[in-house]
């Protein structure tokens, strides 16, 4: 039997359903034996897992793993398993080991590490397996001891694969309420993007392709959600949904009866391309916000980013135009204090973002600071040319300065120096003082013009520094960006 572990992702949120685990088990489905388990709805998920090798005799554990939180608890349960069960064997997928394989293998208690969308490779492992013959052979599997064949998984067209065997896990649990309703569930009805952006770990997944599932199949898992857990809002979790104007079209067609609410990611210069009756039949079928990477304040910072070549400020504020006209909130990402002049790049960014509030003051704003993925010839080199390391443990990726910087809080990159990233934070407490998010459902009314009159002055005059009335607000009312602490 195998098991396909979900390891912890955050003790205080409602748990996310796991799509990772039920596109791996899809293709299990009738022809290996396996049970997911959710560290996240587990009082004690070693000892489950345990349980599972020794009364049903699991053989193999599939575990996915991000970094952060969700690494901080594969850490010490695969320690644990392999310990218990020596002839286990583990392993690991997702968007850590996919980038830090080396790492991965290096831990005792991680025999193999799938890199990239690996459905089909994990049930070739499986199969290996079962014949006795070694897995490191297939194509996307890394082994330790440069055994590895170390390719990514070939994309699989996520049109050639079977719906998620939804009832191997109780889905109830995972509905969700959010800003866009009291019942959301998530689908992921694409993979890849087709850009290289050399700060996103996307890349690493997929090398610029795209694979999308039919407007009619998205559709159909979209009334699926609705008629059997009777969601009212549904979040597309994929990379770039909105790649190709037709089948976005044809899929806002095709769930105008449904009264859905629904959002999803997308490029600033592929939305300005879509015609007006596109814009109006999303809007008609419930698209409420569509997240964005603006990224930056600065044309030759998006150019080092290779954001590609139709990136620019000037679009971000066409587009946040557009969607006010349309009434679809923009929420747009910015990384902010980047080299080679960190302090210049965040004065102009944090400039371009108040020209965006005065465009289009719904606009949600969402900060990050540059947080490097291993991607070879880009900003990457730059880092490393500045002193940049990852850890060389798992031990030293799950300390909490680590912690900190896989969620993007980081105290490791060079060229952000405690007064900079300072700076971003109490710019970030004004303007989401002054602009309350409406993504936050227990901000009520009264908060939310107790903190616009408490932000007031310092937005309009720009005086961001000690914001400790805000922050004091903030304690008070545990006011949070779920979408930051998110994704
Ligand atoms: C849903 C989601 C979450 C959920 C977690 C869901 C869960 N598993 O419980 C929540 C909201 C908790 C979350 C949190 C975070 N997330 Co997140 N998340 C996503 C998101 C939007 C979708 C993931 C998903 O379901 N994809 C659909 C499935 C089908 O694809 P998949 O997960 O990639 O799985 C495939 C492969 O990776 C592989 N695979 C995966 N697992 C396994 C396991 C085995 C054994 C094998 C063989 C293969 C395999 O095969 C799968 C099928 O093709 C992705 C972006 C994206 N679009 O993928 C970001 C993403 C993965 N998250 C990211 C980040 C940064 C975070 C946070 C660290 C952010 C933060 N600010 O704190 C946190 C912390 C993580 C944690 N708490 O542990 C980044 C990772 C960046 C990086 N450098 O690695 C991503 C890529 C977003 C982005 N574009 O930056 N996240």
């Amino acid at each position: 039997m195998t098991i396909l572990y979900n390891p912890i992702s955050s003790a205080r949120r409602k748990p996310v359903l796991p799509m990772a685990l039920l596109a791996l088990g899809a293709l299990l489905e009738g022809e290996h034996d396996y049970v997911i388990v959710d560290g996240n709805l587990e009082a004690d998920p070693a000892a489950t897992l345990d349980r599972l090798v020794r009364e049903r005799g699991a053989e193999v554990l599939g575990v996915t793993v991000m970094g952060g939180p969700q690494l901080r608890d594969a850490v010490p349960v695969c320690r644990r398993l392999k310990t218990l069960h020596p002839a286990l064997t583990i392993v690991w997928g997702g968007y850590f080991p996919t980038q830090h394989y080396d790492v991965c293998l290096r831990a005792p208690y991680v025999d193999y590490v799938v890199r990239g969308h690996g459905e089909r490779v994990f049930k070739a492992v499986l199969s290996a397996l079962g014949r006795g013959d070694d897995p490191a052979q297939v194509p996307g599997v890394a082994a330790p001891g440069g055994a590895a064949t170390n390719t990514l998984a070939l994309i699989p067209h996520p049109d050639e694969l079977p719906d998620f065997p939804y009832h191997r896990l109780d889905v109830a649990r995972y509905v969700r309420p959010t800003f866009m309703g009291r019942r959301t569930l998530p689908h992921h009805s694409s993979y890849g993007c087709p850009f290289l952006c050399n700060f996103c770990a996307v890349v690493n997944m997929v090398e610029g392709r795209w694979l999308a599932q039919s407007a009619e199949r998205t559709a159909r898992v979209a009334r699926r959600l609705v008629e059997t857990w009777q969601v009212d809002a549904i979040e597309f979790y994929d990379n770039n949904f909105f790649v190709y104007e037709t089948r976005t079209a044809e899929f806002a067609e095709r769930i105008m009866d449904l009264d859905l609410a629904w959002w999803g990611e997308a490029r600033i210069d592929t939305l300005l391309k879509y015609t007006d009756r596109t814009w109006d039949l999303m809007r008609r079928s419930g698209l409420k916000m569509v997240f964005l990477g603006a990224e930056s304040g600065s044309n030759e910072t998006l150019r080092r980013m290779n954001k590609g070549g139709k990136a620019s400020t000037e679009k971000t504020l066409e587009i946040a135009a557009k969607m006010k006209a349309y009434g679809i909130v923009p929420e747009f990402s910015f990384v902010m204090g980047n080299p080679p002049d960190p302090e210049a790049d965040l004065a102009q960014t944090i400039a371009f973002i108040r020209k965006v509030k005065r465009v289009n003051p719904h606009a949600e704003i969402i900060l990050y600071t540059y947080t490097p993925v291993p991607l070879a010839g880009t900003l990457y080199d730059e880092a490393r040319a500045r002193g940049f390391r990852f850890p060389e443990t798992l031990d030293e990726w799950i300390s909490s300065a680590w912690q900190d910087f896989a969620q993007r809080r980081s105290a490791h990159v060079p060229w952000i120096h405690d007064p900079l990233r300072r700076k971003v934070r109490n710019f970030e407490r004004v303007l989401n003082a002054y602009y309350p998010t409406i993504t936050d459902r227990t901000l009520t009314g009264l908060k939310r013009s107790l903190l616009r009159t408490l932000g007031a002055w310092r937005y309009k005059t720009g005086f961001y520094t000690f914001p400790i009335e805000l922050r004091a607000f903030h304690r008070l009312f545990h006011y949070q960006r779920p979408e930051t602490s998110g994704f």
